[in-house]
């Protein structure tokens, strides 16, 4: 799972990677948004859970979910022309969802490349680009299935079935409405998973600001979700040790740290759910699409695992911690049997029982 951070010049993307990687990239670097540059890097998603069952299990070694994000600047030069280019749609496309950083602090040393702050402008625009790309898109794929049926080579009621979707799509984006805010059946679903437009990726607003009062934008768009952060003294926080960062939590009036709000958010906004294993060595935590089956789950351990399956062994996180451990929760026969098609509820134990 990976999230792009995407967003104009200075307004905080590396600082909010920063926060959410641990990492230590120089910000205030202001490349004026020249450069397209990538950094990726992965964080731990605090799961709690996870912590009550290792006190219970006491396992070795205690291994938690991870999800990785990007944080991609040079967009700002791209944007408004007659769409982004390859390199940049290399970038963004293999992302499952993307985080737009929207600047709503003042601070007179770092213009806004647009001359003011608003980040209800700058929340359109964005959504503007992303819509156009995929408006570009997918006028050239029509084009392409012209030729395709000029020439004959392919099935013609499979072109013109594509043709339909594909000129659905483009109605929709001739609108001003992003792509996330349609249905698909999974036929379609199967059809447009490898195109990875941008419209259609979830989205994540994030308000960067600095005061205390919270800013914010009258429209958010359709089917996104939006956070606000205090990116830069977040940042400082998280420099902290523990401790003195709660201090100044108290003092700031933050109740939880940014990280654990922009991770939960990002979890809420792919769909994902948890679900756990454990064995004598390792207590581990992993990240599953809403709605994926116990076959889905083992597949996720090793595709060994979920090629051997004969059954998986499950129980609900908190059901064991009432009963007191695996072997409890065994010999009271509360581990439930379930087959491939069981679809995996947030927040269960599953042990696989396979054959290879
Ligand atoms: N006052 C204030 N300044 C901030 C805040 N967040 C970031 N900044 C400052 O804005 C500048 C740009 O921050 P970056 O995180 O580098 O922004 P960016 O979007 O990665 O910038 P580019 O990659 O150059 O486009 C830095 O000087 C930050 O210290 C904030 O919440 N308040
Ligand atoms: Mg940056």
């Amino acid at each position: 799972m990976r999230l792009g951070i995407i967003g104009f010049p200075a307004s905080g993307k590396t600082t909010i990677f920063n926060i959410l990687t641990h990492a230590d990239l120089t910000i205030g670097e202001l490349s004026g948004g020249a450069r397209i540059e990538v950094h990726t890097a992965v964080a731990q998603v605090p799961e709690p859970r996870l912590e009550t069952l290792s006190h219970l299990l006491k396992p070795k070694k205690t291994t938690y979910p991870q999800i990785a994000f990007s944080d991609i600047g040079g967009l700002q030069e791209q944007i408004g022309k007659t769409g982004l280019p390859a390199s940049l749609l290399n970038q963004l496309t293999p992302m499952d969802g993307l985080i737009n950083v929207v600047r709503a602090f003042e601070n007179d040393a770092i213009p806004h490349h647009a001359g003011s702050v608003d980040p209800q402008r700058d929340v359109n625009e964005m959504e503007a680009e992303l819509i156009l790309n995929d408006l570009i898109l997918i006028e050239r794929r029509l084009e392409r299935l012209d030729e395709e049926r000029g020439k004959g080579a392919r099935d013609q009621s499979e072109i013109q079935r594509e043709r339909s979707i594909f000129e659905r799509l483009l109605e929709h984006l001739g609108q001003e409405k992003a792509l996330r805010t349609l249905q698909f059946s999974s036929e379609e679903d199967h059809l447009l998973s490898g195109y990875g437009f941008l419209s259609r990726k979830p989205l994540l607003i994030i308000l960067n600001h600095s005061e205390n009062v919270e800013p914010q934008v009258q429209n958010v768009p359709q089917g996104s979700k939006g956070l606000n952060v205090r990116g830069r003294l977040e940042l400082e926080l998280s420099q902290l040790s523990e401790e003195e960062a709660q201090e100044f939590r108290i003092e700031y009036g933050v109740t939880e740290p940014a990280r654990d709000r922009m991770i939960r958010a990002s979890y809420d906004l792919l769909s994902i759910i948890s679900f756990f294993t454990f064995n004598e060595s390792e207590l581990r935590a992993w990240a599953l699409r809403d709605g994926a089956t116990a076959l889905d789950a083992a597949e996720a351990i090793h595709s060994d695992i979920a090629r051997g399956f004969i059954r998986a062994e499950i129980i609900a996180w908190d059901e064991l911690v009432e009963l007191g451990g695996l072997n409890q929760a065994r010999s009271a026969g509360r581990l439930r049997v379930e087959g491939k098609k069981y679809c995996v509820k947030d927040g269960e134990m599953i042990y696989v029982r396979f054959n290879v």
